[in-house]
């Protein structure tokens, strides 16, 4: 998280983007393109989906068409891939944090404004697979509402004028580096939530740039405080997620003294890329041992600046040994913090065992305990992420 830049913190409108912020759109739009490309004898290459975010339709259809040297027009892709997608909006997964977000704005009577370039139409589609979502919003402005999109500021001096706001007491939330140039254009206060790792730097004329919606700090900006930190955690939507522990960087034991299982990422890229990157506690279950505590890093290690996202679980246990290629399942319950760079590795390996104790004191909370009891945990024959059947069976208990 970068330094917030002294700023006058009052506020009393709040506008925010919708694909990227609140929704994770991205993960659809490659569900989709995905087997596109493999009818056209291309394989996905998830390393350039980032190059998609913050584009328009048309845009983002240029940038796969050349990526993949397809023999279409960009009208033509379009008109392939749009009757798929439009089937898709209602089913977009909201990020993290998204839904207390809107919460705690509504029941704090903060008006609140959704302003997306993208048409009217597909807004109302994507916001209806969300329960309470389209009450929280006292005004939606569409791309097609306005004359320019972002990065002009119209759409968000638009929503200012139906909510009757001042543009200046604004505060608008965005993933995208045209959003955050239109907010900042429009004379508002802007949050940067990247959706693009790693490019926080680029986002330098945004007021804070965070890494997830669980980060805001409302009362930072003049608005009433989230009041559901319980000792340090914040309880989370749980999510699942297993498979062998494979070989990590060999650093954790070594330099930190603290070792940690690593599941691969790209067996439930789904899951995990909607859960951006930070320091997480749950349940860790490893079928011939039984269940431990843990704590987990998922993001790229800013210390170590690494290139690939990883999933790091520590299990709050001494083994004495290594368990590798041993089938381990977690039940992911509460959020701690953003992953963070540090001054030294001393001070690195300090927070990382104030993580544990925090863990280890919370998850005795009956509210994350109850979770060590999961089926799921113990459920060997099921391998990679959870199916919503086993959630449900969870959230049943
Ligand atoms: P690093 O030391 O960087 O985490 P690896 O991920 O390759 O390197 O190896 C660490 C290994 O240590 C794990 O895969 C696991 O087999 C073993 N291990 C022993 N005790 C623990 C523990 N308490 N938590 C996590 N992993 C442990
Ligand atoms: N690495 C970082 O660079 N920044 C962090 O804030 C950070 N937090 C962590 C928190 C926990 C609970 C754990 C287990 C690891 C964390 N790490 C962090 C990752 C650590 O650097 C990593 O496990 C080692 O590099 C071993 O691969
Ligand atoms: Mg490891």
């Amino acid at each position: 998280m970068s330094a917030p830049k002294p700023i006058s913190r009052l506020v009393s409108h709040v506008i925010l983007d919708l694909d990227g912020t609140l929704l994770n759109t991205d993960s659809v739009v490659s569900k989709v393109v995905k087997p596109f490309l493999v009818k056209n004898e291309k394989t996905w290459d998830s390393k350039k989906a980032h190059k998609l975010v913050g584009k328009t339709p048309y845009e983002a259809a240029a940038v796969v068409l050349e990526d993949y040297g397809l023999p279409y027009s960009a009208e033509e892709f379009l008109s392939m891939i749009t009757p798929v997608l439009s089937e898709q909006w209602c089913n977009i997964k909201a990020l993290p944090g998204a839904t207390r977000l809107l919460k705690h704005l509504r029941s704090n009577g903060v008006p609140t404004a959704l302003a997306s370039n993208s048409p009217r139409s597909n807004i109302e589609a994507k916001i209806s697979g969300h329960q309470g979502w389209k009450e929280s919003f006292s005004a939606i402005v569409g791309g097609d509402e306005v004359e320019k999109g972002k990065p002009s500021p119209d759409i968000f001096l638009e929503a200012a004028k139906r909510m009757n706001a001042t543009p200046s007491n604004c505060l608008v939330i965005e993933d995208s580096l045209p959003g955050v140039t239109a907010g900042k254009a429009a004379g508002m206060h802007v949050i940067a939530v990247p959706s693009i790792p790693k490019k926080a730097v680029e986002f330098s004329s945004a007021d804070v740039v965070i890494n997830s919606l669980l980060d805001v700090r409302p009362e930072k900006w003049g608005l009433p405080p989230f009041n559901d930190w319980i000792e340090d955690t914040l309880p989370i939507e749980p999510w699942f997620i297993s498979g062998p522990v494979i070989k990590g960087f060999g650093r954790g034991s070594k330099i930190l003294g603290i070792p940690t299982a690593n599941l691969p990422a790209e067996n439930f890229s789904d899951v995990v890329s909607e859960y951006t990157s930070g320091v997480y506690f749950g349940w860790a279950g490893l079928s011939t041992r039984g269940i431990y505590k843990m704590v987990m890093s998922v993001g790229w290690n800013p210390y170590f600046d690494n290139t690939e996202k990883t999933v790091e679980p520590w299990l709050l246990h001494n083994f004495g040994e290594d368990f590798y290629g041993e089938e381990l399942r977690l039940a992911i319950v509460g959020y701690i913090r953003p992953e963070a760079n540090f001054p030294s590795l001393e001070s690195l390996i300090e927070r990382i065992q104030e993580d544990g104790r925090i863990a280890e004191k919370a998850l005795d909370l009956p509210m994350y305990a109850n979770y060590k009891d999961s089926p799921y945990l113990r459920n060997t024959l099921q391998l990679g992420s959870t199916t919503d059947d086993s959630q449900a069976e969870l959230n049943s208990k």
